[in-house]
């Protein structure tokens, strides 16, 4: 290297460095991935996105192609009800029990968001969706219930809608539900977040985050939710793996329903209900996301014309707004 090629080497590094350190300094949160991608327009080219379904592209046929895996496919259909700040026109439907599964890139740090609603009939919902860290992961879920899992083969949390024993109205409101090898019964740890009752009918943004621990012998392991951009639940301290080498892996969009959760919130009517949910804006990554933020200028679904006969039954565009 020439002495005027080292020197400016030099300059460079003297000019450039602090630009960067200024650009994402320590003190500095960065940006969420929603604020960086409007609309989520080209936010599965981030480098720190690792999975993304608007649901906009093809039928059910090409969602399970990008997924990898679906069960009850027939209770699944693509829906033209999407929430207030979706770019998109579609969402998908799931009627009674389905899922699907997928496995991301294995990382430290997952995030998940996704938007949901239930049907405005909704009764209690027995299990929901779930982040899994798995070292041996298959194409599809593995049982498990009511196994402590060791801990270099599997942890996992769950975030759920719960009655707590019939004290909230379906579905109830919001919580972890989590397996790994230090958890306290053979039937997992419930972590309860903020008690705000879910709204049977309105579109939710949701977000998970599950932080693996640093180090095989540390506890300092993490997990979070969001609702419509709000902290609802910070859980700190946990030893959720033996080995760093177990990775979060797998996302589980799962609706599983059975008789039981209404029979522990003793439902007075139960046959009633109808359990239908729609999953939107599905995007998986290694920093937070947070809800979609409006394209500049673009007609969101409450300024669509399409939507006034929506209103006129009493759609509230407000309360799909709550979010930043
Ligand atoms: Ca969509």
């Amino acid at each position: 290297m020439s002495l005027q090629k080292i020197i400016f080497s030099m300059f460079m590094f003297v000019l450039v460095v602090p630009l960067l350190s200024i650009a994402s300094g320590p003190d500095e949160e960065p940006l969420p991935l929603g604020r960086v991608y409007p609309g989520d327009e080209g936010i599965e080219k981030d480098g720190r996105v690792l999975f993304v379904e608007d649901f906009e592209a093809g039928g059910v046929e090409d969602i399970v192609a990008r997924w990898g895996q679906i069960s009850k496919k027939a209770n699944f259909s693509l829906s033209d009800d999407v929430h207030g700040k979706s770019a998109g026109r579609r969402s998908i439907r799931i009627a009674e029990n389905g899922h699907l599964f997928t496995h991301p890139k294995g990382v430290d740090t997952m995030y998940a968001r996704f938007y949901v609603k239930f049907h405005e009939k909704t009764g209690y919902v027995h299990h929901f969706v779930h982040l899994v860290a798995d070292s041996d992961p298959k194409p599809w879920p593995k049982g498990g219930a009511g196994e402590t899992p060791a801990g270099d083969e599997k942890f996992s949390t769950g975030i759920e809608p719960t009655g707590r024993w019939g004290k909230y109205p379906p579905p109830g409101v919001w919580n972890f539900y989590s397996y790994w090898h230090e958890m306290k019964t053979k039937w997992g740890s419930v972590f309860n977040g903020r008690q705000e009752p879910i709204q049977p009918g309105r579109w939710y943004c949701v977000e998970v985050m599950l932080k693996a621990n640093s180090a095989p012998d540390k506890a300092d392991g993490v997990q979070a939710f969001w609702v419509d951009g709000e902290l609802y639940g910070r859980f700190d301290g946990f030893r959720w793996r033996t080995t760093d080498e177990l990775k979060i892996n797998t996302f589980w969009l799962l609706f599983y329903n059975t008789d039981q959760p209404a029979r522990h919130n003793k439902d007075p009517k139960p046959e009633s209900r109808v359990m239908e949910v729609w999953f939107d804006d599905i995007v998986i990554a290694t920093e937070y996301i947070g809800p979609v933020v409006p394209k500049a200028g673009a007609l969101n679904r409450q300024d669509r014309p399409d939507s006034i006969s929506e209103n006129a039954h009493g759609f509230d565009p407000e309360s799909c707004l709550a979010a930043d």
